[in-house]
């Protein structure tokens, strides 16, 4: 049994110990990185059952991630290895301020090779929910099929699907990007662009359009990330604006997103069905608050998922709660 199950490549992600850029960096930290992986790791920091499904290589780098995945105790039972391509690297680094650059060492990973025959119904059974990037579409035209025929062969089977566009332009030129994640949203029910995102999507507009805009798509829930300024939420006939949280120190984005995504998740699934209009109403402040936390409280560390609260840490920090530290 899971509440959630989510499909997409994990990376062995590369950084400079000592943070700064990689050219002369001497020393390179070696942890995981991959957008679902990280909606993973902060699913079941919040408390959720959560089945991750990949493909890595048949390789140390493989056996990392699904011992780092195992270990966090996310479900990798249904995670195949496989022995013809290797698992994806991927390095960053942080030489200005702002966000990381990245560079991606995925061309014909194993994961880049699902194609929709791969998709099995036993990834859909005993679960509630699939969640979905737009990184997996990224990787290329059989993996774009696989991401549409996943969400469609999940909603037959009765789950809520959603579905992040995490647009990175680093893998795909911005025309087939366009047409591609638009394409996804009508099979969504919960649709979590960042503002920029929708502006890439539908062009500049103030933020109730792209609400409106998305839900007319086919969405029953569209969450919007504003960084520092927190989230709108619409979902039909409402807008729910929840505030930003600002943290001592911000070292690293990465994974910020995912992090919101798990909080949002989590709020939202914890109730009866997403299905309900009035469960919707009534819990998705609530969850755009703790996914403004959740996603806030990652930035503070190295790492794509490393610094993702958990459950304790999130009621700590919302009731400032004082904590016997030593
Ligand atoms: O959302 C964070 C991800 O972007 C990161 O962990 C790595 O999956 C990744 C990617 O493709 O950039």
């Amino acid at each position: 049994m899971a509440d959630i199950v989510t499909i997409g490549e994990s990376m062995v992600l590369f950084q400079p110990y000592t943070g700064g850029g990689i050219k002369y960096a001497p020393l390179l930290s070696k942890s995981v990185g991959g957008a679902e992986s990280n909606l993973a790791f902060g699913l079941t920091r919040l408390g959720k059952k959560v089945r991750w499904i990949s493909r890595v290589g048949n390789d140390p780098f493989g056996e990392l991630i699904l011992a780092t995945l195992a270990g966090e105790g996310v479900d990798v039972t249904h995670a195949v290895k496989d022995s013809e391509y290797p698992t994806a690297l991927y390095f960053k680094e942080a030489k200005i301020p702002g966000d990381p650059s990245v560079y991606y060492y995925r061309k014909h990973s194993a994961a880049s090779r699902f194609s929709p025959d791969d998709i099995r119904s036993e990834w859909f059974e005993d679960t509630r929910h699939l969640h979905v990037t737009g990184i997996t579409p990224a990787l290329g035209e059989e993996t774009a099929a696989f991401t549409k025929e996943a969400m469609k062969q999940a909603r037959k089977q009765g789950l809520t699907v959603s579905f992040d566009p995490n647009l990175r332009k680093k893998l795909w030129d911005e025309e087939t990007a366009r047409r591609v994640l638009l394409d996804l949203i009508p099979h969504c029910d919960v649709f979590l662009p960042g503002i920029e995102e929708a502006e890439f999507l539908l062009g500049e507009k103030p933020a109730v359009a792209y609400g409106e805009a998305f839900l007319n798509m086919g969405p029953s829930i569209v969450a919007m990330k504003l960084g520092e300024e927190g989230s709108i939420g619409f979902t039909d006939g409402h807008v729910f604006e929840a505030p930003g949280h600002t943290v001592k120190q911000v070292v690293d984005t990465v994974g910020a997103g995912d992090a919101f995504a798990a909080g949002l998740l989590d709020a939202l699934l914890g109730e009866a069905s997403l299905f309900d209009k009035e469960t919707i109403v009534r819990t998705l402040p609530q969850a755009l608050e703790q996914a403004n936390i959740t996603g806030a409280l990652a930035t503070q560390f190295a790492g794509d998922w490393e610094g993702a609260p958990t459950k304790d840490e999130v009621r700590q920090y919302m009731n400032n709660e004082k904590v016997v530290t030593r």
